[in-house]
């Protein structure tokens, strides 16, 4: 059946040539290649359509079956696995900040594949009742709207400063991985090495070389891939500055006596740079800066007191050091 059909577009073919194609050379061979390059390029983009129609039928399937096993009222957090208890993606640690600051019962599921599952392809993202929720900040304002106990029922200058800090956070976010996705992959590579034990070249090759060429165009279409490396670091230590500066004297950053959703937008944004990266890039100067500074680890250690756990690290730690120390 194939042979027969493959055979009357081949003579198809033939009768097209005859009549449309000229018979002279080169013009001939032109156009041959042209005809069949179009041909190489239609069934492409046809195999394409397919491949991603079934892969999204496939996503939803899935979809459908793992939202039918899930319990009423919990939160599915879909995220990046912990590696040796540490948490590598700010906006994962975001969200967890949150959910731990109101004590919302939720089950992490650790994936590396954000595509198979998150609607945005990126992660974190939730499950409740029956529905995806993308993106830290919206997942958290959903939250506060399927748990009203969690709202944060700011008066309007609350909101309009919640609004300040949030953007900070996204300005900050690019410098920190300029810093370290892009200037610093090696170090990346061997944090990444001691916490999941593969060898660093394994990681660059899987992984971090891909990565950085998304951060690098991420930084790009933002316009701050044109700075140079003085001005980048000098915005860099300006922002940590003024947040420095403010914490000094106050305790949160928009509520007097306990944090808020903001403080859980940008604790975890200064954690990594205290801990996780503060020595081996003390080169960098706001690096330097933040792991010198007792404003910022005293306030990380304040709102680490209302979480119960430590920021951008596995809260299991916590339960597990707990369960094992009354054993
Ligand atoms: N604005 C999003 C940003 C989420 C985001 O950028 N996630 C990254 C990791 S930090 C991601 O999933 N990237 C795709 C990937 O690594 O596969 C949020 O706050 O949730």
């Amino acid at each position: 059946m194939l042979a027969s059909a493959m055979s009357s577009l081949g003579h198809l073919y033939n009768t097209y040539c005859a009549r449309y194609v000229p018979a002279t050379e080169p013009l001939r061979t032109v156009v041959h290649a042209a005809a069949g390059a179009a041909i190489v390029y239609a069934t492409v983009w046809v195999v394409s359509k397919v491949w991603s129609a079934v892969g999204a039928a496939s996503k939803a399937s899935n979809a459908a079956k793992r939202r039918a096993a899930q319990q009423k009222d919990t939160v599915y957090v879909f995220g990046f696995p912990y590696m040796k208890g540490q948490q590598f993606s700010m906006p994962v640690g975001k969200l967890i900040a949150f959910l731990q600051l109101h004590k919302i019962k939720y089950e992490y599921v650790p994936t590396q594949n954000g595509a198979a599952i998150s609607d945005t392809e990126r992660l974190p993202c939730i499950e409740l009742n029956g529905k995806q929720y993308c993106d830290s900040k919206f997942i958290i304002e959903h939250l506060e709207k399927a748990f009203p106990q969690c709202a944060a029922n700011f008066t309007p200058r609350q909101q309009s400063m919640a609004n300040f800090f949030y953007n900070w956070t996204q300005v900050f976010f690019q410098h920190v991985y300029r810093s370290t996705w892009v200037d610093s992959q090696d170090i990346v590579a061997s944090k990444f090495a001691e916490a999941t034990g593969y060898p660093a070249f394994m990681i660059n090759l899987l992984f971090l070389n891909a990565t950085r060429k998304n951060v690098i165009n991420m930084l790009n279409a933002v316009g701050q891939g044109d700075l140079t490396d003085e001005q980048y670091l000098q915005q860099f230590d300006e922002d940590l500055t003024a947040i420095e500066e403010y914490l000094s004297t106050n305790r949160f950053l928009v509520t007097e006596d306990r944090p808020s959703k903001v403080d859980c937008f940008v604790a975890p944004m200064l954690a990594p740079l205290v801990r996780t990266y503060g020595e081996s890039l003390k080169h960098f100067r706001p690096f330097a800066h933040a792991a010198g500074s007792r404003v910022i680890r005293d306030y990380l250690e304040r709102v680490e007191a209302h979480l119960g756990c430590k920021l951008m690290r596995d809260p299991a730690e916590k339960a597990e050091a707990t369960k094992s120390k009354d054993e």
